[in-house]
């Protein structure tokens, strides 16, 4: 017990001896919850800047299948001044796509990823057809005039 009340003004004395010369240690550690925070402010509206970039792209795709078209079971392009029209169209997988050569020269619509569709010849004033089974996204060209490109998107 004496030991313990002889002991308790010391303590004191050392805390209050300590307290000045915590204060800036205090100060710094506030300072650093303070930089901590901000470093997690920024992360978190950077993510949420991600985000809505993220929901940007997502509008960006979205606007892009607006211009394919919406998915039909039958697609239809036209060829007309050496262009296919639409360029691109998304279709389900089984679908037919029809090409309906109006222009004043023979076209073809070629898949330039591994011959997944070829029409072949397309007289001009006739039409030609494929059949899409396989989902996924195929660039075509003219085999004649190859600057004609197109897209067929298969989705399920
Ligand atoms: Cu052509």
């Amino acid at each position: 017990m004496t030991v313990w009340k002889s002991n308790l003004p010391e303590w004191s004395i050392l805390i209050r001896r300590r307290m000045p010369s915590d204060i800036p240690g205090v100060l710094r550690l506030f300072d650093r919850l303070l930089v901590a925070l901000g470093v997690a402010l920024v992360l978190t509206t950077g993510g949420v800047a991600l985000l809505s970039q993220k929901d940007g792209g997502g509008e960006q795709s979205a606007s892009a299948s607006q211009v394919e078209g919406p998915v039909s079971k039958e697609g239809r392009v036209g060829i007309k001044a050496f262009k296919y029209m639409p360029a691109a169209v998304t279709v389900k997988a089984g679908s037919k796509v029809t090409f309906v050569n109006d222009d004043t020269a023979d076209h073809t619509a070629t898949s330039t990823a591994g011959g997944a569709f070829d029409t072949d010849r397309i007289e001009k004033g006739k039409s030609g057809s494929i059949t899409l089974r396989k989902p996924g996204s195929f660039d075509y060209i003219c085999a004649y005039h190859p600057f004609m490109k197109g897209k067929i998107r298969v989705v399920r």
